[in-house]
């Protein structure tokens, strides 16, 4: 089993699609294992997105994940990480492929409603920048043996 971090932006929030971008990830399959309605604060927003600290777009991408709640998440399957990555859709949503997350529900790139990690080595990092150690639960879904043969 693979954990993957997910969170839904302030555009998302705002716009009132908590609901429906955990509905997409629910409906995939994915297990939900841990959830929290956050403020991001600006050294968060920095560690989180370090890797672009030298991009002309890194101002704006702080200002923006700092502007109001996000909701972070941590997601469970197999291949969590790239099926998240694929049911969120491409990081401009004007080139996502239609069905997912950003191609149906946005416009531009500054505005792609959600994150989602792209690989278990950033996955873990940022779980961990989000989430207490121990935090994501442990637990049996019902529906697992109608989602998975084995
Ligand atoms: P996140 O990290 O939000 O899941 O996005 P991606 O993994 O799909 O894309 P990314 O890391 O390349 O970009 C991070 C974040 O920066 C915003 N962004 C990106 C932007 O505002 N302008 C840009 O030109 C790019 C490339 C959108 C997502």
């Amino acid at each position: 089993m693979e954990r993957t971090f997910v969170a839904i932006k302030p555009d998302g929030i705002q716009r009132g699609l908590v609901g429906e971008v955990i509905s997409r990830l629910e409906r995939r399959g994915l297990k939900l294992v841990a959830i929290r309605l956050m403020i991001v604060d600006e050294g968060l927003a920095r560690r989180h997105y370090a890797e672009h600290v030298e991009r002309p777009f890194f101002p704006s991408l702080v200002d923006f994940i700092t502007s109001g709640p996000i909701v972070a998440m941590i997601w469970e399957s197999d291949n969590a990480v790239a099926l998240a990555r694929q049911t969120i859709g491409a990081t401009n949503p004007a080139e996502a492929t239609p069905g997912t997350i950003r191609a149906d529900l946005g416009i531009d790139t500054g505005r792609n409603i959600v994150h989602g990690s792209d690989s278990p080595e950033s996955a873990e990092r940022e779980i961990g920048l989000f989430f207490e150690p121990g935090h994501a639960l442990d637990y049996v879904r019902s529906n697992d043996p109608w989602l998975r043969e084995s």
